[in-house]
């Protein structure tokens, strides 16, 4: 893989960016020595999603397209929940069943429901070893990482503005002791193929957060979990589109609530990513387990919610164990009481314990040297994941002082190298050089603003700086 080092910050959107505020304001309370802490309100929520609200988390389920036509399911959904996320609609065998046929009913269906109502929906899942349709299922090598990072870009941008988290990659890593990446065929494309479909991801959808899932990711001294946690320092340091860690919380047959959960949320919540707990469900559905899972998100300030794996028992993967929080009747259960109470009652909010990092104190001793490339209102930079015979590209395109109202990036590409496919952005161009225009949507940039845009190509990758030119 060639690696143009990534833009600093890792991630500027507008979310990215509040989120930064608000850390920001955190962080200052806990400089000034002020203790954060939620007090109960004096009229309780009564609902999972209002009383979560209540410190800005949500509370979610995931949700089966077919269930929607069931009152019962509905009724439940619609007055506890504010978040949802499709439990298989979106899935690689759900979104492209034969190659290059995307099909997308079901999971618009819920995103429809979800979004109509105000609930936001985590997108469940771009790249997995698991659920592969199969034409996938048979693929290998350089023609399976390009099928999968179009797949990405494809599901990506198609609900580009409605998916709020997107589980970019999901259980890619080995149960037990090794700390191994999980053997696929997508693992067996090569071990960037995780951080290819990040950068894929990003470029399709700069606004939605992008999230790694796993389970067995809890219990902070296991292997997997520490494996996991070095990737998430890896990418963060190297600048991999990562805003992320869902922790799917399965507390079921072999693992149970492990004591140091807490430690494990704030320990990856100290790598500068947020947490979400996406897949919970517990096996009986103690009432102490489900509470001490709440107390721990909401000690931890990064843990921006808790999502059920299901609504009913009888909704359940695994019904025989009625691990949720309703019964097959829709009855609230003890554990459904324990996690309204734990949320009503806020949870002390401690503040980071890792302070935010300071840019650097002094500026750059010399000036560039040459101004860059282009009219000098906007500027370009690109960062490349490649392979035998292919890459993505992602360009980043940054408003200088003044506002613009369009945009034209030039590229020079290597010998025999093309231009398959791009997102967010319009391509035209001779052999040796390629440029892109802004879109509709993403030409207006404010001052020292930025967008981005993506292309896949087959050949050598770009290596040259590319030169931007603001309208
Ligand atoms: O296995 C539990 C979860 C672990 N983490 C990733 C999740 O995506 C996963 O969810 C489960 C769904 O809850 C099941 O509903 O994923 C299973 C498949 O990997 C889902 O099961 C599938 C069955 O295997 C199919 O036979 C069935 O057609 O559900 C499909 C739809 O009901």
């Amino acid at each position: 893989m060639s690696h143009v080092p990534a833009r600093a910050p890792a991630r500027s959107t507008s979310r990215a960016r509040l989120r930064a505020v608000l850390v920001g304001a955190v962080a200052g309370a806990a400089a000034l020595g002020v203790t954060v802490t939620m007090t109960p309100s004096a009229s309780a929520a009564t609902t999972l999603g209002a009383s979560a609200a209540q410190s800005g988390r949500y509370f979610g389920t995931a949700v089966a397209a077919q269930r929607l036509n069931d009152s019962a399911y509905t009724t439940i959904l619609n007055r506890e929940f504010n978040q949802v996320t499709p439990e298989n609609e979106m899935k690689i065998d759900a979104t492209e069943p034969q190659q290059g046929v995307f099909r997308y009913g079901d999971a618009e269906r819920i995103v429809q429901h979800a979004r109509s109502r105000g609930m936001k929906v985590r997108g469940h899942t771009l790249a997995w070893h698991s659920q592969q349709p199969e034409w996938m299922r048979n693929m290998s090598g350089t023609a399976l990482r390009n099928a999968m990072l179009n797949h990405v870009t494809q599901v990506a941008r198609h609900f580009r503005g409605q998916v709020e988290w997107w589980d970019v990659v999901n259980e890619a890593f080995a149960d037990g002791p090794s700390g191994a990446r999980r053997d696929s065929n997508l693992q067996r494309t090569g071990n960037d193929w995780i951080e290819a479909a990040f950068r894929a991801a990003d470029a399709a959808d700069p606004d939605a957060q992008l999230c790694y899932n796993d389970y067995n990711i809890d219990n902070w001294n296991d292997a997997k979990t520490q494996a996991v946690y070095r990737m998430v320092q890896d990418f963060r340091s190297r600048g991999v589109p990562i805003d992320c860690v869902g922790l799917q919380s399965h507390f079921t047959g072999g693992s149970n609530y492990p004591s140091n959960y807490r430690t494990t949320l704030s320990s990856f919540a100290a790598l500068g990513v947020d947490v979400h707990i996406t897949e919970l469900d517990i096996r009986n559905a103690p009432a102490d387990a489900y509470r001490n899972v709440v107390n721990d998100c909401l000690a931890v300030p990064r843990c921006k919610g808790i999502t059920v794996w299901g609504i009913r028992d009888s909704d359940s993967w695994r019904s025989g164990e009625s691990p949720l929080l309703f019964d097959g009747s829709g009855n609230k259960k003890a554990a459904y009481q324990a996690v309204l109470a734990a949320l009503n009652n806020g949870g002390p909010t401690t503040p980071p314990t890792t302070p935010p990092t300071t840019p650097p104190s002094t500026p750059p001793s010399t000036p560039p040297s040459s101004p860059p490339p282009g009219n000098a209102r906007c500027t370009a930079s690109v960062s490349v994941d490649s392979w035998t015979g292919g890459f993505v590209a992602t360009v980043r395109v940054t408003a200088g002082s003044t506002a613009i109202t369009g945009w034209n990036v030039g590229l020079a590409l290597p010998a025999g190298t093309g231009v398959t496919n791009t997102w967010n952005a319009q391509h035209s161009g001779t052999s040796g050089a390629a440029t892109f225009r802004n879109v509709s949507y993403n030409g207006n940039l404010g001052a020292g603003a930025s967008t981005s845009f993506g292309f896949q190509g087959t050949g050598a990758p770009p290596s040259a700086t590319p030169s931007c030119t603001a309208n």
